[in-house]
């Protein structure tokens, strides 16, 4: 059986010449920002790609083919689309066989890059154990995946609306490298730094690709997690978003909000409850995360 799946042109010609691909997912397109702006952050993450040297391939299943980069119309059409599948390792398979349309969350995107032979991938911030977790049981698949597919994903750490502490206790199990990059501690996400110290740090993108390609050579399975700081003129402080996180929370637990609704449901309330600001260190934050992982695309592709 063959898996449809369509490379865009400019990502087919990428491959052919060996030119630096990164990959890019869908799920904070459709899940993760509100439109216009989410389809603007789109544009914007994949230009700052290419004035660093690379191809962008935003992924996402339409009409149950596996899509390797979108036109713009393809793009401007899944950013306004309602009800929108938000796909991960469990569903992706499905969505394909049967048609359907979806976004690829960060464990999609990352097998979808793998089957494209695509070694780097950016995005916002990665799922990882709620607070809670030791009753409701959530820890995204996003964890699992990154122990056994081999793609780096550059991302702001972890979002700061989880339970970071337990996260990184998950991903040191699961044998992920985690590696902050130009600096000592974990970011969290909307906050350039944590009072968590980093497992790794690196300091440029050559270091990143020869530790993704030593992976590679010792037949070690998974991928690797570069935890890349928000720039500190963009950052919101931890104690500022404290109180609205924890807001957001109750809110998602009085209203029984559960599965793959959470992490969408406090992303929108910590929008409205910073009046724009949390989006606004968002975009800034997946910007800066897509030129560093064209340059470790670049160096991989050297
Ligand atoms: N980064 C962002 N915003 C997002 C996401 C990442 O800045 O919305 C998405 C990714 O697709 C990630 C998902 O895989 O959030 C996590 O969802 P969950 O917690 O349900 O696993
Ligand atoms: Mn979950």
């Amino acid at each position: 059986m063959t898996i449809p799946m369509t490379f865009a042109p400019d990502v087919a010609t990428a491959k052919d010449a060996g030119t630096p691909i990164v990959a890019l997912e869908s799920t904070i397109i459709t899940h993760g920002m509100p439109y216009p702006q989410n389809v603007e952050t789109a544009r914007l993450v994949e230009a700052d790609v290419r004035e660093n040297g690379a191809v962008p391939a935003t992924i996402a299943v339409l009409n149950g083919t596996l899509h390797i980069g979108l036109t713009d119309e393809e793009l401007d059409t899944l950013g306004q689309a309602q009800n929108v599948a938000k796909l991960s390792r469990a569903d992706i398979a499905a969505c394909i066989a049967t048609g359907g349309t979806g976004a690829t969350t960060v464990a999609a995107t990352m097998i979808a890059a793998h089957l494209a032979g695509i070694k780097v991938f950016a995005t916002g911030g990665i799922g990882g154990v709620h607070k809670g977790a030791e009753t409701t049981f959530d820890i995204s698949a996003d964890l699992n995946e990154l122990a056994q597919t081999p793609v780096t994903v550059v991302a702001a750490g972890a979002k700061a609306i989880l339970d970071l502490d337990k996260t990184y206790e998950v991903l040191e199990t699961l044998g992920v490298p985690v590696i902050a990059y130009g600096q000592d501690t974990l970011p969290a996400f909307w906050s350039a730094t944590s009072p968590l110290p980093a497992p790794l740090r690196m300091d440029n993108a050559s270091d990143i690709a020869a530790a993704h390609n030593m992976r590679v050579a010792m037949g070690l399975p998974g991928g690797q997690l570069i935890a890349n700081p928000i720039p500190s003129d963009a950052q919101i402080p931890a104690e500022t978003l404290a109180p609205i996180i924890a807001q957001a929370l109750s809110e998602a637990d009085d209203q029984g909000i559960s599965a793959k609704g959470v992490t969408p449901f406090l992303l929108g309330r910590i929008f409205e409850l910073t009046d724009g600001a949390s989006l606004t260190a968002n975009i800034a934050l997946v910007r800066n995360n897509a030129r560093l992982a064209a340059q470790i695309a670049g160096s991989l592709a050297d």
